[in-house]
């Protein structure tokens, strides 16, 4: 029997080339969900992708037109495609290390613009394509590829920066809670202005190993032992919320979206002149 599903997978290249157990499935199965159940037509959206395992999420999977960028500059590209094309869904599906390490500025500044991305950061801890190395989300003490005696500094709130750059939708799900995913990606697909999605998934192969969560069954089972709902979060202290991952919607606001605000400036030019 035919996956109801399949249709929108370019299926001459399935099966997939992420490592058994990884998060990218997953995640590409929340995304299939979530435009099947707005009925979406896959032509009117462009994905944009940086360089890493997470990049590879919907491309060359997914049957839509697609920009398959340099590493982290996939907002950048983004946002030219927006702004040219302001009727279409574009949506940017990266790791933490594209869009948080060498793509942070450019993430922080499209938040701060408000243009209409939908952006869902796969934040797996790691650099997982390149073999393992520390990225700005990995956790305090990890050892990894380029901290073999431990890691020294501490991860990035990502999900958060970007609610205070000026988003209009933020939120954070792992790949255990996946309708809650679905719903999510919806809600960012639907959303005037920049909404991000920081999806916590696994590599069990780049970062996993190191950690002792060899299996994408271990991680499910440490997800949902690990994760704490928004509202509970805001009454525990920074020390109970340490090595917890908190989730749901961080914030929801309504700013007008950049390339509306541009257009709105060169209608108001153009009756000047
Ligand atoms: C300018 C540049 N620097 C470094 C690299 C090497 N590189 C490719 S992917 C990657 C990191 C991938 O990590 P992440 O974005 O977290 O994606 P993941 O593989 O974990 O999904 C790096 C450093 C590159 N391709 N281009
Ligand atoms: S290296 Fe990690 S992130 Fe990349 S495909 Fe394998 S399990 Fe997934
Ligand atoms: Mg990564």
């Amino acid at each position: 029997m035919k996956h109801p599903l399949l249709d929108y997978l370019r299926r001459e290249i399935l099966p997939t080339t992420h490592c058994p157990g990884c998060g990218c499935g997953q995640v590409l199965n929340a995304f299939v969900n979530a435009i099947d159940d707005l009925e979406i037509d896959p032509k009117n959206i462009i994905s944009v992708t940086g360089i890493g395992c997470s990049s590879w999420i919907p491309s060359p999977y997914l049957k839509c037109d697609t920009l398959h960028t340099t590493h982290g500059r996939a907002v950048a590209f983004a946002t030219g495609v927006k702004v040219i094309r302001p009727e279409t869904n574009v949506v940017v599906i990266a790791g933490d290390g594209d869009l948080a390490a060498i793509g942070g500025n450019h993430l922080i500044h499209a938040a701060r613009r408000n243009i209409g991305l939908a952006v869902f950061l796969v934040n797996n801890y790691i650099y997982g394509m390149t073999g393992g190395q520390v990225s700005p989300t990995t956790p305090f003490g990890t050892v990894t590829t380029t901290t073999p005696y431990s890691n020294a500094e501490y991860p990035l709130r990502i999900a958060e920066l970007v609610a205070a750059a000026g988003a209009n939708y933020v939120a954070r799900w792992t790949t255990y809670h996946i309708r809650k995913l679905i719903g999510s990606m919806k809600k960012a697909l639907q959303k005037t202005g920049f909404s991000l999605i920081e999806i916590v998934s696994q590599c069990p192969v780049s970062y996993g190993r190191r950690v002792g969560l060899r299996d994408g069954v271990a991680f499910m089972q440490y997800f949902k032992e690990n994760s704490v709902g928004c509202k509970k979060a805001a009454s525990m202290s920074e020390g109970e919320l340490e090595g917890k991952i908190v989730v749901g919607k961080l914030i929801e606001r309504d700013r007008i979206e950049f390339s509306e605000s541009l257009r709105r400036i060169n209608e108001g030019v153009k009756r000047e002149e």
